[in-house]
């Protein structure tokens, strides 16, 4: 009887040891994202991540992280960026415009450098509900921002069992 197939898995310990960060926030209710970016920075402190690999800049608000994170993306100078923001509807008839624009701006800078740029972004009906997701004690997105550019990052480092550039013949 044939043996069952088994999938290799790509798996192994998420370390920040040796990799580089940017980290984006922005100011625009800063009472939520000021909670994400200390979550992160803990976070990247508890994987092995030392200060001085570890950029944090701040933008006005949601709408400027895409810019920020391209810039950080292209750079060649990190291994993966993190966008911290806060859009709450109540706050805002443009909610749409700025929440979509900038999930859309940061899908566009990592699909364009190749360089993970995590969607740190919480999108909110509610202050309560942005609460709830920047507190350590019960949601902690900013610790799992930086859990996912982790992943991300381990995801695509070259590994050995990566498909190889078939080599070009010179033969015709
Ligand atoms: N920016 C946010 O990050 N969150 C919001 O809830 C928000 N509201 O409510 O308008 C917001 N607006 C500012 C926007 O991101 C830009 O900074 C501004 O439009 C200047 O370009």
């Amino acid at each position: 009887m044939s043996e069952k197939l088994q999938p290799g898995k790509i798996s192994g310990k998420l370390t920040a040891h040796g990799l580089r960060f940017a980290i984006a926030v922005s100011r625009f209710n800063s009472f939520i994202t000021e909670r994400l970016l200390a979550a992160a920075v803990d976070a990247l402190e508890r994987s092995g991540a030392k200060s001085g690999d570890v950029d944090v800049v701040h933008v006005p608000g949601a709408f400027e992280l895409p810019l920020a994170a391209k810039m950080f993306a292209a750079s060649g100078a990190v291994e993966a960026v993190v966008a911290l923001g806060c859009v709450i509807r109540g706050d805002t008839p443009h909610f749409d415009y700025v929440a979509g624009e900038c999930a859309r701006g940061l899908m566009d800078a990592g699909l364009a450098t190749g360089v993970p740029v995590i969607f740190g972004v919480l999108t909110t009906e509610t202050r309560a509900q942005a609460e709830e997701r920047a507190d350590v004690g019960r949601m902690n997105k900013g610790g799992e921002s930086l859990e996912a550019a982790l992943e991300m990052i381990q995801l695509l480092a070259p590994s050995p069992r990566a498909p190889r550039q078939r080599a070009r013949s010179s033969k015709r």
